[in-house]
């Protein structure tokens, strides 16, 4: 068969000291860090959208990355040797699981019909390739957004006969997410928002949404898909005002539209902070709302205001997104996926390679500071203390409700002004710098 990055040999561990730039300085597949293997604890997977069909094209001019597995006039053989390629690339980078759209994998035929047996011939050699490897899907989904059918939205398109056409996508991509033995499915949303309200109608828009999830939801049980159903948060970009604006919206509109039982988050690093919050937010208000699902790794650059999906590289967001997802009890369908690409002059094969080493490397070095950060209890220790008069016979009252505002009035007549204590931020910000060197 032939091999598509025969310049670089399987990624292995060689340890901090190691100068060589395709292996792993802290990424150790089988070390144990807080009873799990790292492994274990990232689930790490690799995404076909950016790593395999991105080609480094922008809004200014097309592709700069030649592939010998984009090198054919047919596109199905395009999508044999694109598969072949990403298999290569999983197994020699040593990740276990990857994630998909259905457009990714098979491109559109003229018909739905054609379309879905094309599917069916790339999804029965795929299930091939994973039994081969041990490499699993972490999660499927859609592409509602590409073709120009979708220009308005999917579920949210104003045309029925649109919204027949996802629903007819989604059913299909379930279908093959289920197949190929899923751990999850992600909703992200696309094009469901608007531009301008002078055409849209807000709230018959979202009650199609809400629906269109709910038939998910019934044929995920009719067909006994057992995976993880996920929201992806985005804020703006395709559309201005995207329905998913972050975790916090999410949440309110799964709860307007019965859907809390089956859905978890997927969040995007770079989504949460075009949303105007970091990171962290998002997986702790999620962690706070049983909703941490999955993660989206990568990272956007603070001069630029759009989803640049750059690789992650920076060591304090992976150790507190770490810190936050590992106390919260670590992933169980989900994972770390690298919906990330590569700048477009990284036109060579051997940058996939870089740019997924050191994210790897990075969320390593995250969780081994992490693991320091837990089992010290210093910042654990500080938070119950700060908030330890929630354990005092007034704190209790009013958690269980014992009390009300007339309680609370007598309480403070007779003890005065309360004493209040310093936030100390900087002495932990301090701290925290301590752990990360
Ligand atoms: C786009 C999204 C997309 C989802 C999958 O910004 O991140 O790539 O992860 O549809
Ligand atoms: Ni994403
Ligand atoms: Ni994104």
């Amino acid at each position: 068969m032939t091999e598509y990055f025969p310049e670089v040999k399987p990624i292995r561990y060689e340890g901090p000291d190691s100068k060589n730039p395709l292996s792993f300085k802290h990424y150790n597949a089988q070390e144990k860090i807080l009873g799990k293997t790292m492994e274990e604890h990232f689930r790490f997977s690799v995404c076909y959208w950016h790593t395999f069909k991105g080609l480094g094209s922008d809004p200014f001019g097309p592709g700069t990355m030649i592939r010998a597995y984009n090198n054919s006039s047919d596109p199905m053989k395009v999508a044999e040797m694109t598969l072949d390629a990403a298999f290569e690339f999983f197994t020699k980078l040593g990740v276990k699981f990857w994630c998909f759209h259905d457009r990714d994998i098979a491109p559109e035929a003229d018909n739905l019909a054609e379309t879905n047996k094309r599917l069916d011939h790339i999804v029965a050699l795929a299930k091939k390739k994973q039994d081969e490897t041990g490499v699993k899907l972490l999660w499927g989904t859609s592409n509602l957004f590409s073709h120009r059918r979708f220009m308005a939205g999917a579920s949210t398109n104003p045309s029925p006969a649109v919204y027949a056409y996802a629903a007819s996508q989604v059913k299909k991509a379930m279908e093959i997410t289920h197949e190929l033995g899923g751990a999850g499915y992600v909703f992200w949303g696309g094009r469901e928002g608007y531009e301008t309200l002078l055409n849209t109608d807000m709230g018959r828009e979202l009650d199609h949404l809400g629906t269109f999830l709910n038939m998910a939801v019934e044929y995920k049980k009719k067909i006994g898909f057992q995976g993880q159903f996920y929201i992806e948060p985005k804020p703006k970009e395709p559309t201005k005002h995207q329905y998913d604006f972050d975790a916090g919206s999410c949440h309110a509109f799964l709860q307007k539209y019965g859907l809390m039982d089956h859905f978890k988050m997927n969040i995007e690093a770079n989504h949460a902070t075009l949303a105007g919050h970091t990171f962290l937010h998002e997986l702790a208000y999620c962690a706070a709302n049983g909703l941490l699902g999955s993660v989206d790794a990568n990272r956007g650059d603070l001069l630029l205001g759009w989803d640049t999906d750059q690789f992650p590289t920076d060591l304090y967001d992976t150790t507190l997104a770490m810190y936050i997802i590992t106390q919260n009890g670590g992933f169980t369908t989900g994972g770390l996926n690298f919906d990330a690409k590569v700048r477009r002059q990284s036109i060579d094969g051997e940058d996939l390679f870089h740019a997924h080493i050191g994210g790897m490397d990075a969320f390593a070095r995250g969780l081994k500071i992490a693991a320091k950060m837990i089992e010290d209890k210093t910042f654990e220790n500080f938070v119950k203390e700060r908030y330890a008069g929630w354990d005092s016979d007034l704190g209790k009252k009013i958690e269980s409700r014992a009390v009300g505002f007339e309680e609370l009035e007598k309480y403070t007549l007779e003890h005065g002004e309360p004493v209040i204590q310093s936030g100390r931020q900087e002495y932990l910000e301090n701290l925290l710098n301590e752990y990360i060197r």
